[in-house]
């Protein structure tokens, strides 16, 4: 079922070329920090707060997304690296399958787990393929997940994966380089990957300036991702410079 958050994700979508997600690694600094850079995104543009991170060693997870939830109304929406990291208090959580591994840990394990918490806790879930792509280096869930990253030079597979999604009942598809990766999605990709779903389609990992955003959107993603630029530099104009140009006008 489509919940709220989902609608009003699915909503912007039609006064806005994509949404602008930034990603908040609990492990990035202090509480205070993470918080601070949040709510920075929220005055700033951004459409949503994911939360998390593939390893998360941070036990303040709880407390950044109540500090943020105190603060704004953005979605906060949990972007979790395995069970553990349900927490109560966000209001949605990408519920995602590590599609393109061959991992049961993280196609299903990890998700028979958390689903029990989801639910319990009242969290609404957003269906997604989380689709690991090769982007130059190992990145931290290609090691934690221990799987391979899809080929980013062969298109035609990572679409292929995106087919499953949809034909499995999957909402979202998520194109992930890996937080700092050294080459972000390739815009080819995102393309190939458009054209073969109708699917929600978000794309993260490196992307370094609103140019290489804006290629993306053009290219078909509904949302763009960003994560560490955010950590070092807060400057409220590259916020915005990103909010503009992935929301298009
Ligand atoms: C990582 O796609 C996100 O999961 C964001 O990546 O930190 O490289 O922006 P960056």
């Amino acid at each position: 079922m489509i919940g709220k958050i989902e609608s009003s994700l699915v909503e912007g979508l039609k006064t806005r070329m994509a949404l602008f997600f930034v990603l908040l690694d609990p492990d990035s600094g202090s509480t205070e920090h993470v918080v601070e850079c949040g709510l920075k995104a929220a005055k700033h543009g951004a459409d949503a707060l994911l939360l998390g991170g593939s390893f998360v060693g941070n036990a303040n997870f709880t407390k950044i997304s109540a500090e943020l939830k105190k603060e704004t109304s953005l979605p906060i929406i949990l972007f979790p690296g395995g069970c553990s990291h349900v927490v109560p208090g966000p209001d949605a959580i990408l519920f995602t399958t590590l599609l393109s591994g061959r991992n049961p840990q993280y196609l299903i394990d990890e998700q028979v787990k958390g689903a029990v918490l989801v639910k319990g806790f009242g969290i609404e879930a957003l269906p997604t393929a989380y689709l690991l792509v090769e982007s130059g280096k190992t990145t931290a869930v290609e090691f934690i997940s221990n799987t391979r990253p899809l080929p980013s030079d062969k298109p035609g597979i990572a679409a292929a994966h995106a087919m499953a999604a949809e034909l499995l009942g999957l909402r979202w598809v998520y194109l992930e380089a890996g937080s700092g990766a050294q080459n972000p999605v390739p815009t080819q990709m995102v393309q190939v990957v458009r054209a073969s779903t109708p699917l929600k389609l978000i794309v993260g990992g490196g992307i370094r300036t609103p140019k290489e955003a804006r290629e993306r959107v053009l290219a078909g993603a509904d949302a763009i991702v960003i994560g560490n630029l955010f950590e070092k530099e807060k400057d409220p104009a590259l916020f915005i410079e990103f909010a503009n140009a992935v929301h298009g006008g």
